[in-house]
């Protein structure tokens, strides 16, 4: 796995973007920045086995180098599905692919995944019964997320399953510091220098817009959907289950 070295260097004011350098290093960088990243990964995986039905699609939106993707297709054990893999950046597309032509492990049944280059929102969902946005709906301008969340609702069927993992904030300001510090320190025991954390923190501004629990809990009812429940949280970052 190559190292994540990316903020050693002085990025100046540029904003975070999702290019080759990132796509390079990103296995990486998500395990070493995202507290609770892996287990995220293990549990779609059974969520997979649990929830997809015969014959239906599976959404991993915003599937960078395609691990949840690779994690549901194990899971799967029903014939017939497919899986939807999107990205809008190629680089990430592109290695996505490599990714799963070279996953060896042994699979109960063949699942197809079709990538797709492109933006999440501009994607047709039907037939889903398991949606995966694993910290991704982050990266939407938060007006552009109660849309999104109604479009996956409607094209999924009774019973099927969101996934839906983010990066939040706290209501409260002194817990908010709290787990920020948590974080930062997280990152430090993973060896990225202050100097880094803080350059990746002003990449990010702007970029990754965070909401608090509640807000995520209301527009998944707004959207249509009878439950939801967090299944994991680790510092500011928590995973969410939703059912339709
Ligand atoms: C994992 N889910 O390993 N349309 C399509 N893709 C987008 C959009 C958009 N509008 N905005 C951002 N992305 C993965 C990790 S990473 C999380 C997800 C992180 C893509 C972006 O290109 C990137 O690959 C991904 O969403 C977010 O489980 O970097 O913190």
């Amino acid at each position: 796995m190559s190292e994540d070295t990316i903020y050693k260097a002085d990025t100046g004011a540029e904003p975070f973007r999702f290019n080759d350098k990132v796509a390079a290093v990103f296995p990486d960088m998500l395990r070493r920045s995202i507290p609770g990243y892996a287990a995220s990964i293990e549990a779609i995986g059974s969520l997979a086995s649990r929830y997809v039905r015969a014959g239906t699609n599976c959404y991993d939106l915003g599937c960078s180098l395609g691990a949840a993707t690779i994690a549901i297709r194990q899971g799967i054990n029903k014939a017939g599905c497919r899986i939807v893999a999107v990205d809008s950046a190629a680089a990430m597309i592109e290695r996505g692919k490599k990714a799963v032509a070279e996953d060896e492990s042994v699979l109960s049944v063949m699942t197809d995944v079709d990538f797709v280059l492109g933006d999440i929102r501009d994607v047709e969902i039907v037939n889903a019964s398991m949606v995966v946005l694993n910290y991704t709906l982050q990266f939407l301008p938060p007006e552009d997320r109660d849309p999104m969340l109604q479009r996956i609702y409607e094209g999924m069927n009774d019973g099927g399953l969101l996934v839906l993992s983010e990066k939040v904030i706290d209501e409260n300001p002194h817990m908010e510091k709290l787990l920020a510090d948590l974080h930062h320190e997280h990152k430090r025991r993973h060896n990225y220098s202050a100097l880094e954390i803080s350059r990746k923190r002003a990449a990010l501004e702007n970029v990754l817009i965070p909401e608090t629990v509640s807000e995520h809990r209301a527009r998944l009812q707004r959207a249509g959907f009878s439950h939801s429940a967090v299944w994991l949280r680790y510092f500011n970052f928590v995973s969410i289950i939703a059912l339709r």
